[in-house]
């Protein structure tokens, strides 16, 4: 279909611009557009990957590069990643990311720092000119019931220590204007999502007006006592690719 088609595009374009055959060490994404990643670094040939390392995300992106017979690399052993495509929820004309509709940001944010290049895929639907208004986003606009209701658009999604998700939730509500944020519910499991690094997720919708400012407001929020890492990627990107509907292919640098 036309969504899985421009993933595949946006996937195929990044890899072949950014993945040379110098790259060794390539840090592996979360979600339903780094598969097709995947599928054009096979394409490359046994030989390119033989001498290649691929670090994963979380057990998603594990399971997908043992999966694959690539070679599995640990974190702990690389200070550097040559290269790091992951996908995104949604894209701004800054390269600023809402991550997390996965809830692998924390480890997605990590190799995204440490990698030398970090590229970013995804369909059209992601592809906004400014955070909160693009169409993929689960969260429902939310409005207050006053009479001049600002709307409430994506809902940011935020690792927090379990112990401290009711503390955090309050201040959302009170401190930071997300008086519709929510703890993530399990659908396969009974009680709330619980992420790789043993954590819940928090997802909290934001007035547009605070989007705009994405670097203010990760800041405001990872300040939060118990808040482990925001969905909110700012001065990381350094290219984006869109899958379009027509067969085109949008780069943003
Ligand atoms: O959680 C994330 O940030 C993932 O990268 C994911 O949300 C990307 O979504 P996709 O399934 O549309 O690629």
């Amino acid at each position: 279909d036309a969504v899985e088609a421009a993933k595949r595009l946006a996937a195929y374009t990044a890899v072949d611009r950014h993945i040379r055959p110098e790259d060794k060490v390539i840090g592996i994404g979360s979600g339903s557009t780094v598969p097709y990643v995947v599928e054009r670094i096979l394409q490359q040939g046994e030989e390119r990957n033989r001498d290649r390392v691929f670090l994963p995300t979380g057990f998603q992106s594990q399971q997908l590069i043992t999966h694959s017979g690539l070679r599995l690399g640990d974190i702990m052993q690389y200070s550097q990643l040559d290269v790091t495509i992951d996908g995104a929820d949604e894209v701004d004309a800054d390269l600023n990311c809402i991550k997390g509709g996965g809830a692998c940001q924390l480890r997605e944010k990590v190799l995204a720092e440490v990698a030398r290049t970090f590229i970013v895929v995804a369909d059209y639907r992601k592809n906004s000119a400014v955070l909160g208004t693009s169409v993929s986003f689960p969260v429902p606009t939310l409005t207050h019931n006053s009479p001049t209701p600002p709307k409430y658009t994506s809902g940011v999604p935020i690792e927090v220590s379990p112990f401290a998700h009711t503390s955090v939730l309050r201040s959302l509500h009170t401190m930071l204007d997300s008086p519709k944020a929510t703890l993530r519910m399990a659908r396969a499991k009974a009680g709330p999502v619980v992420t790789d690094n043993g954590n819940f997720i928090i997802d909290a919708p934001f007035t547009e007006a605070a989007l705009r400012k994405p670097h203010e407001l990760l800041v405001k929020i990872k300040l939060l006592t118990g808040v482990v890492e925001v969905g909110l990627f700012c001065d990381i990107v350094k290219a984006a690719y869109f899958g379009n509907q027509d067969g085109s292919v949008s780069a943003r640098f």
